[in-house]
């Protein structure tokens, strides 16, 4: 059960981050609105959200995901594979240290955290532009001091891990046709090519919140039974960012 969330608010140099997607340049002030949306969505699910102020000198700085993992024993700060990104993880690690004990990721190790999937006890770590073996073994280290496992997951396409499969709890998972075979023998919704991007979704206690506009996967996830809450993540997707990166949970 997540009783906290940690987020940070888009900066105005939003539009200045790193991106492959082709879909033009975000709008800031919607951007804002979306992630104020965001927030609610978060309390709505019964979080007490804090919200940083936005790092100018840090236009992918909002994506908080990718600068920690978070277990209920320990938080692993990371060392961002991005250089441009590289610093946004100071500020959390100031914040975390309020309520863990922090351990750091240290150099010639790099992970960011949208390529860690936790599965339960387990988690898979994706080796990806931006996570490199040695940031995936120092990671897989930490992790077993504290009792999980985990296992690496070449990421050949796509930014991170999370990019392309979530674990929604109860066995199932959604993932692009891409890892469809990740994880054999659970149930596993497979996503049209075309509403890949709604493979990113967020599992907070009782809700799973997806991103808005996706109408075939929406329906394939009510399915399951969840209750779900839309967000819309339009300006965010601009960015390659999705639901999970934009917040720690804890
Ligand atoms: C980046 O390329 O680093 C950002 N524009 C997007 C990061 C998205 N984060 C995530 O998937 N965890």
């Amino acid at each position: 059960m997540h009783t906290r969330a940690i987020v940070r608010r888009p900066g105005r140099n939003f539009a200045g981050g790193i991106t492959t997607s082709n879909l033009g340049k975000p709008d800031y002030e919607k951007a804002l609105r979306q992630h104020a949306a965001y927030c609610d969505a978060l309390a709505r699910c019964g979080l007490a959200v804090t919200v940083l102020k936005a790092d100018e000198r840090y236009p992918d700085g909002c994506f908080v995901e990718d600068t920690a993992i978070v277990t209920r024993d320990v938080a692993v700060i990371t060392r961002p594979g991005a250089l441009a990104r590289r610093g946004e993880e100071k500020e959390i690690a100031r914040v975390l240290s309020g309520y863990f004990e922090t351990v750091m990721i240290e150099e010639p190790g790099t992970l960011d955290g949208g390529d860690v999937l936790r599965v339960e006890g387990h988690f898979y770590i994706g080796i990806s532009g931006r996570t490199n073996r040695e940031g995936a073994r120092q990671l897989s280290d930490i992790l077993a001091r504290y009792g999980y496992t985990s296992s690496e997951k070449e990421v050949r396409d796509g930014l991170h891990l999370k990019s392309d499969i979530a674990y929604l709890g109860r066995g199932n998972f959604i993932s692009t046709p891409v890892f469809s075979e990740m994880v054999q023998g659970a149930s596993t919704i497979i996503l049209d090519n075309d509403e890949s991007y709604s493979a990113n979704c967020l599992l907070i206690n009782d809700y799973l919140l997806i991103p808005g506009g996706f109408p075939q996967s929406g329906k394939k996830i009510a399915d399951l039974g969840y209750n779900i809450i839309e967000v819309e993540m339009s300006e965010f997707r601009k960015m390659d960012g999705g639901l999970t990166c934009l917040s720690l949970l804890f």
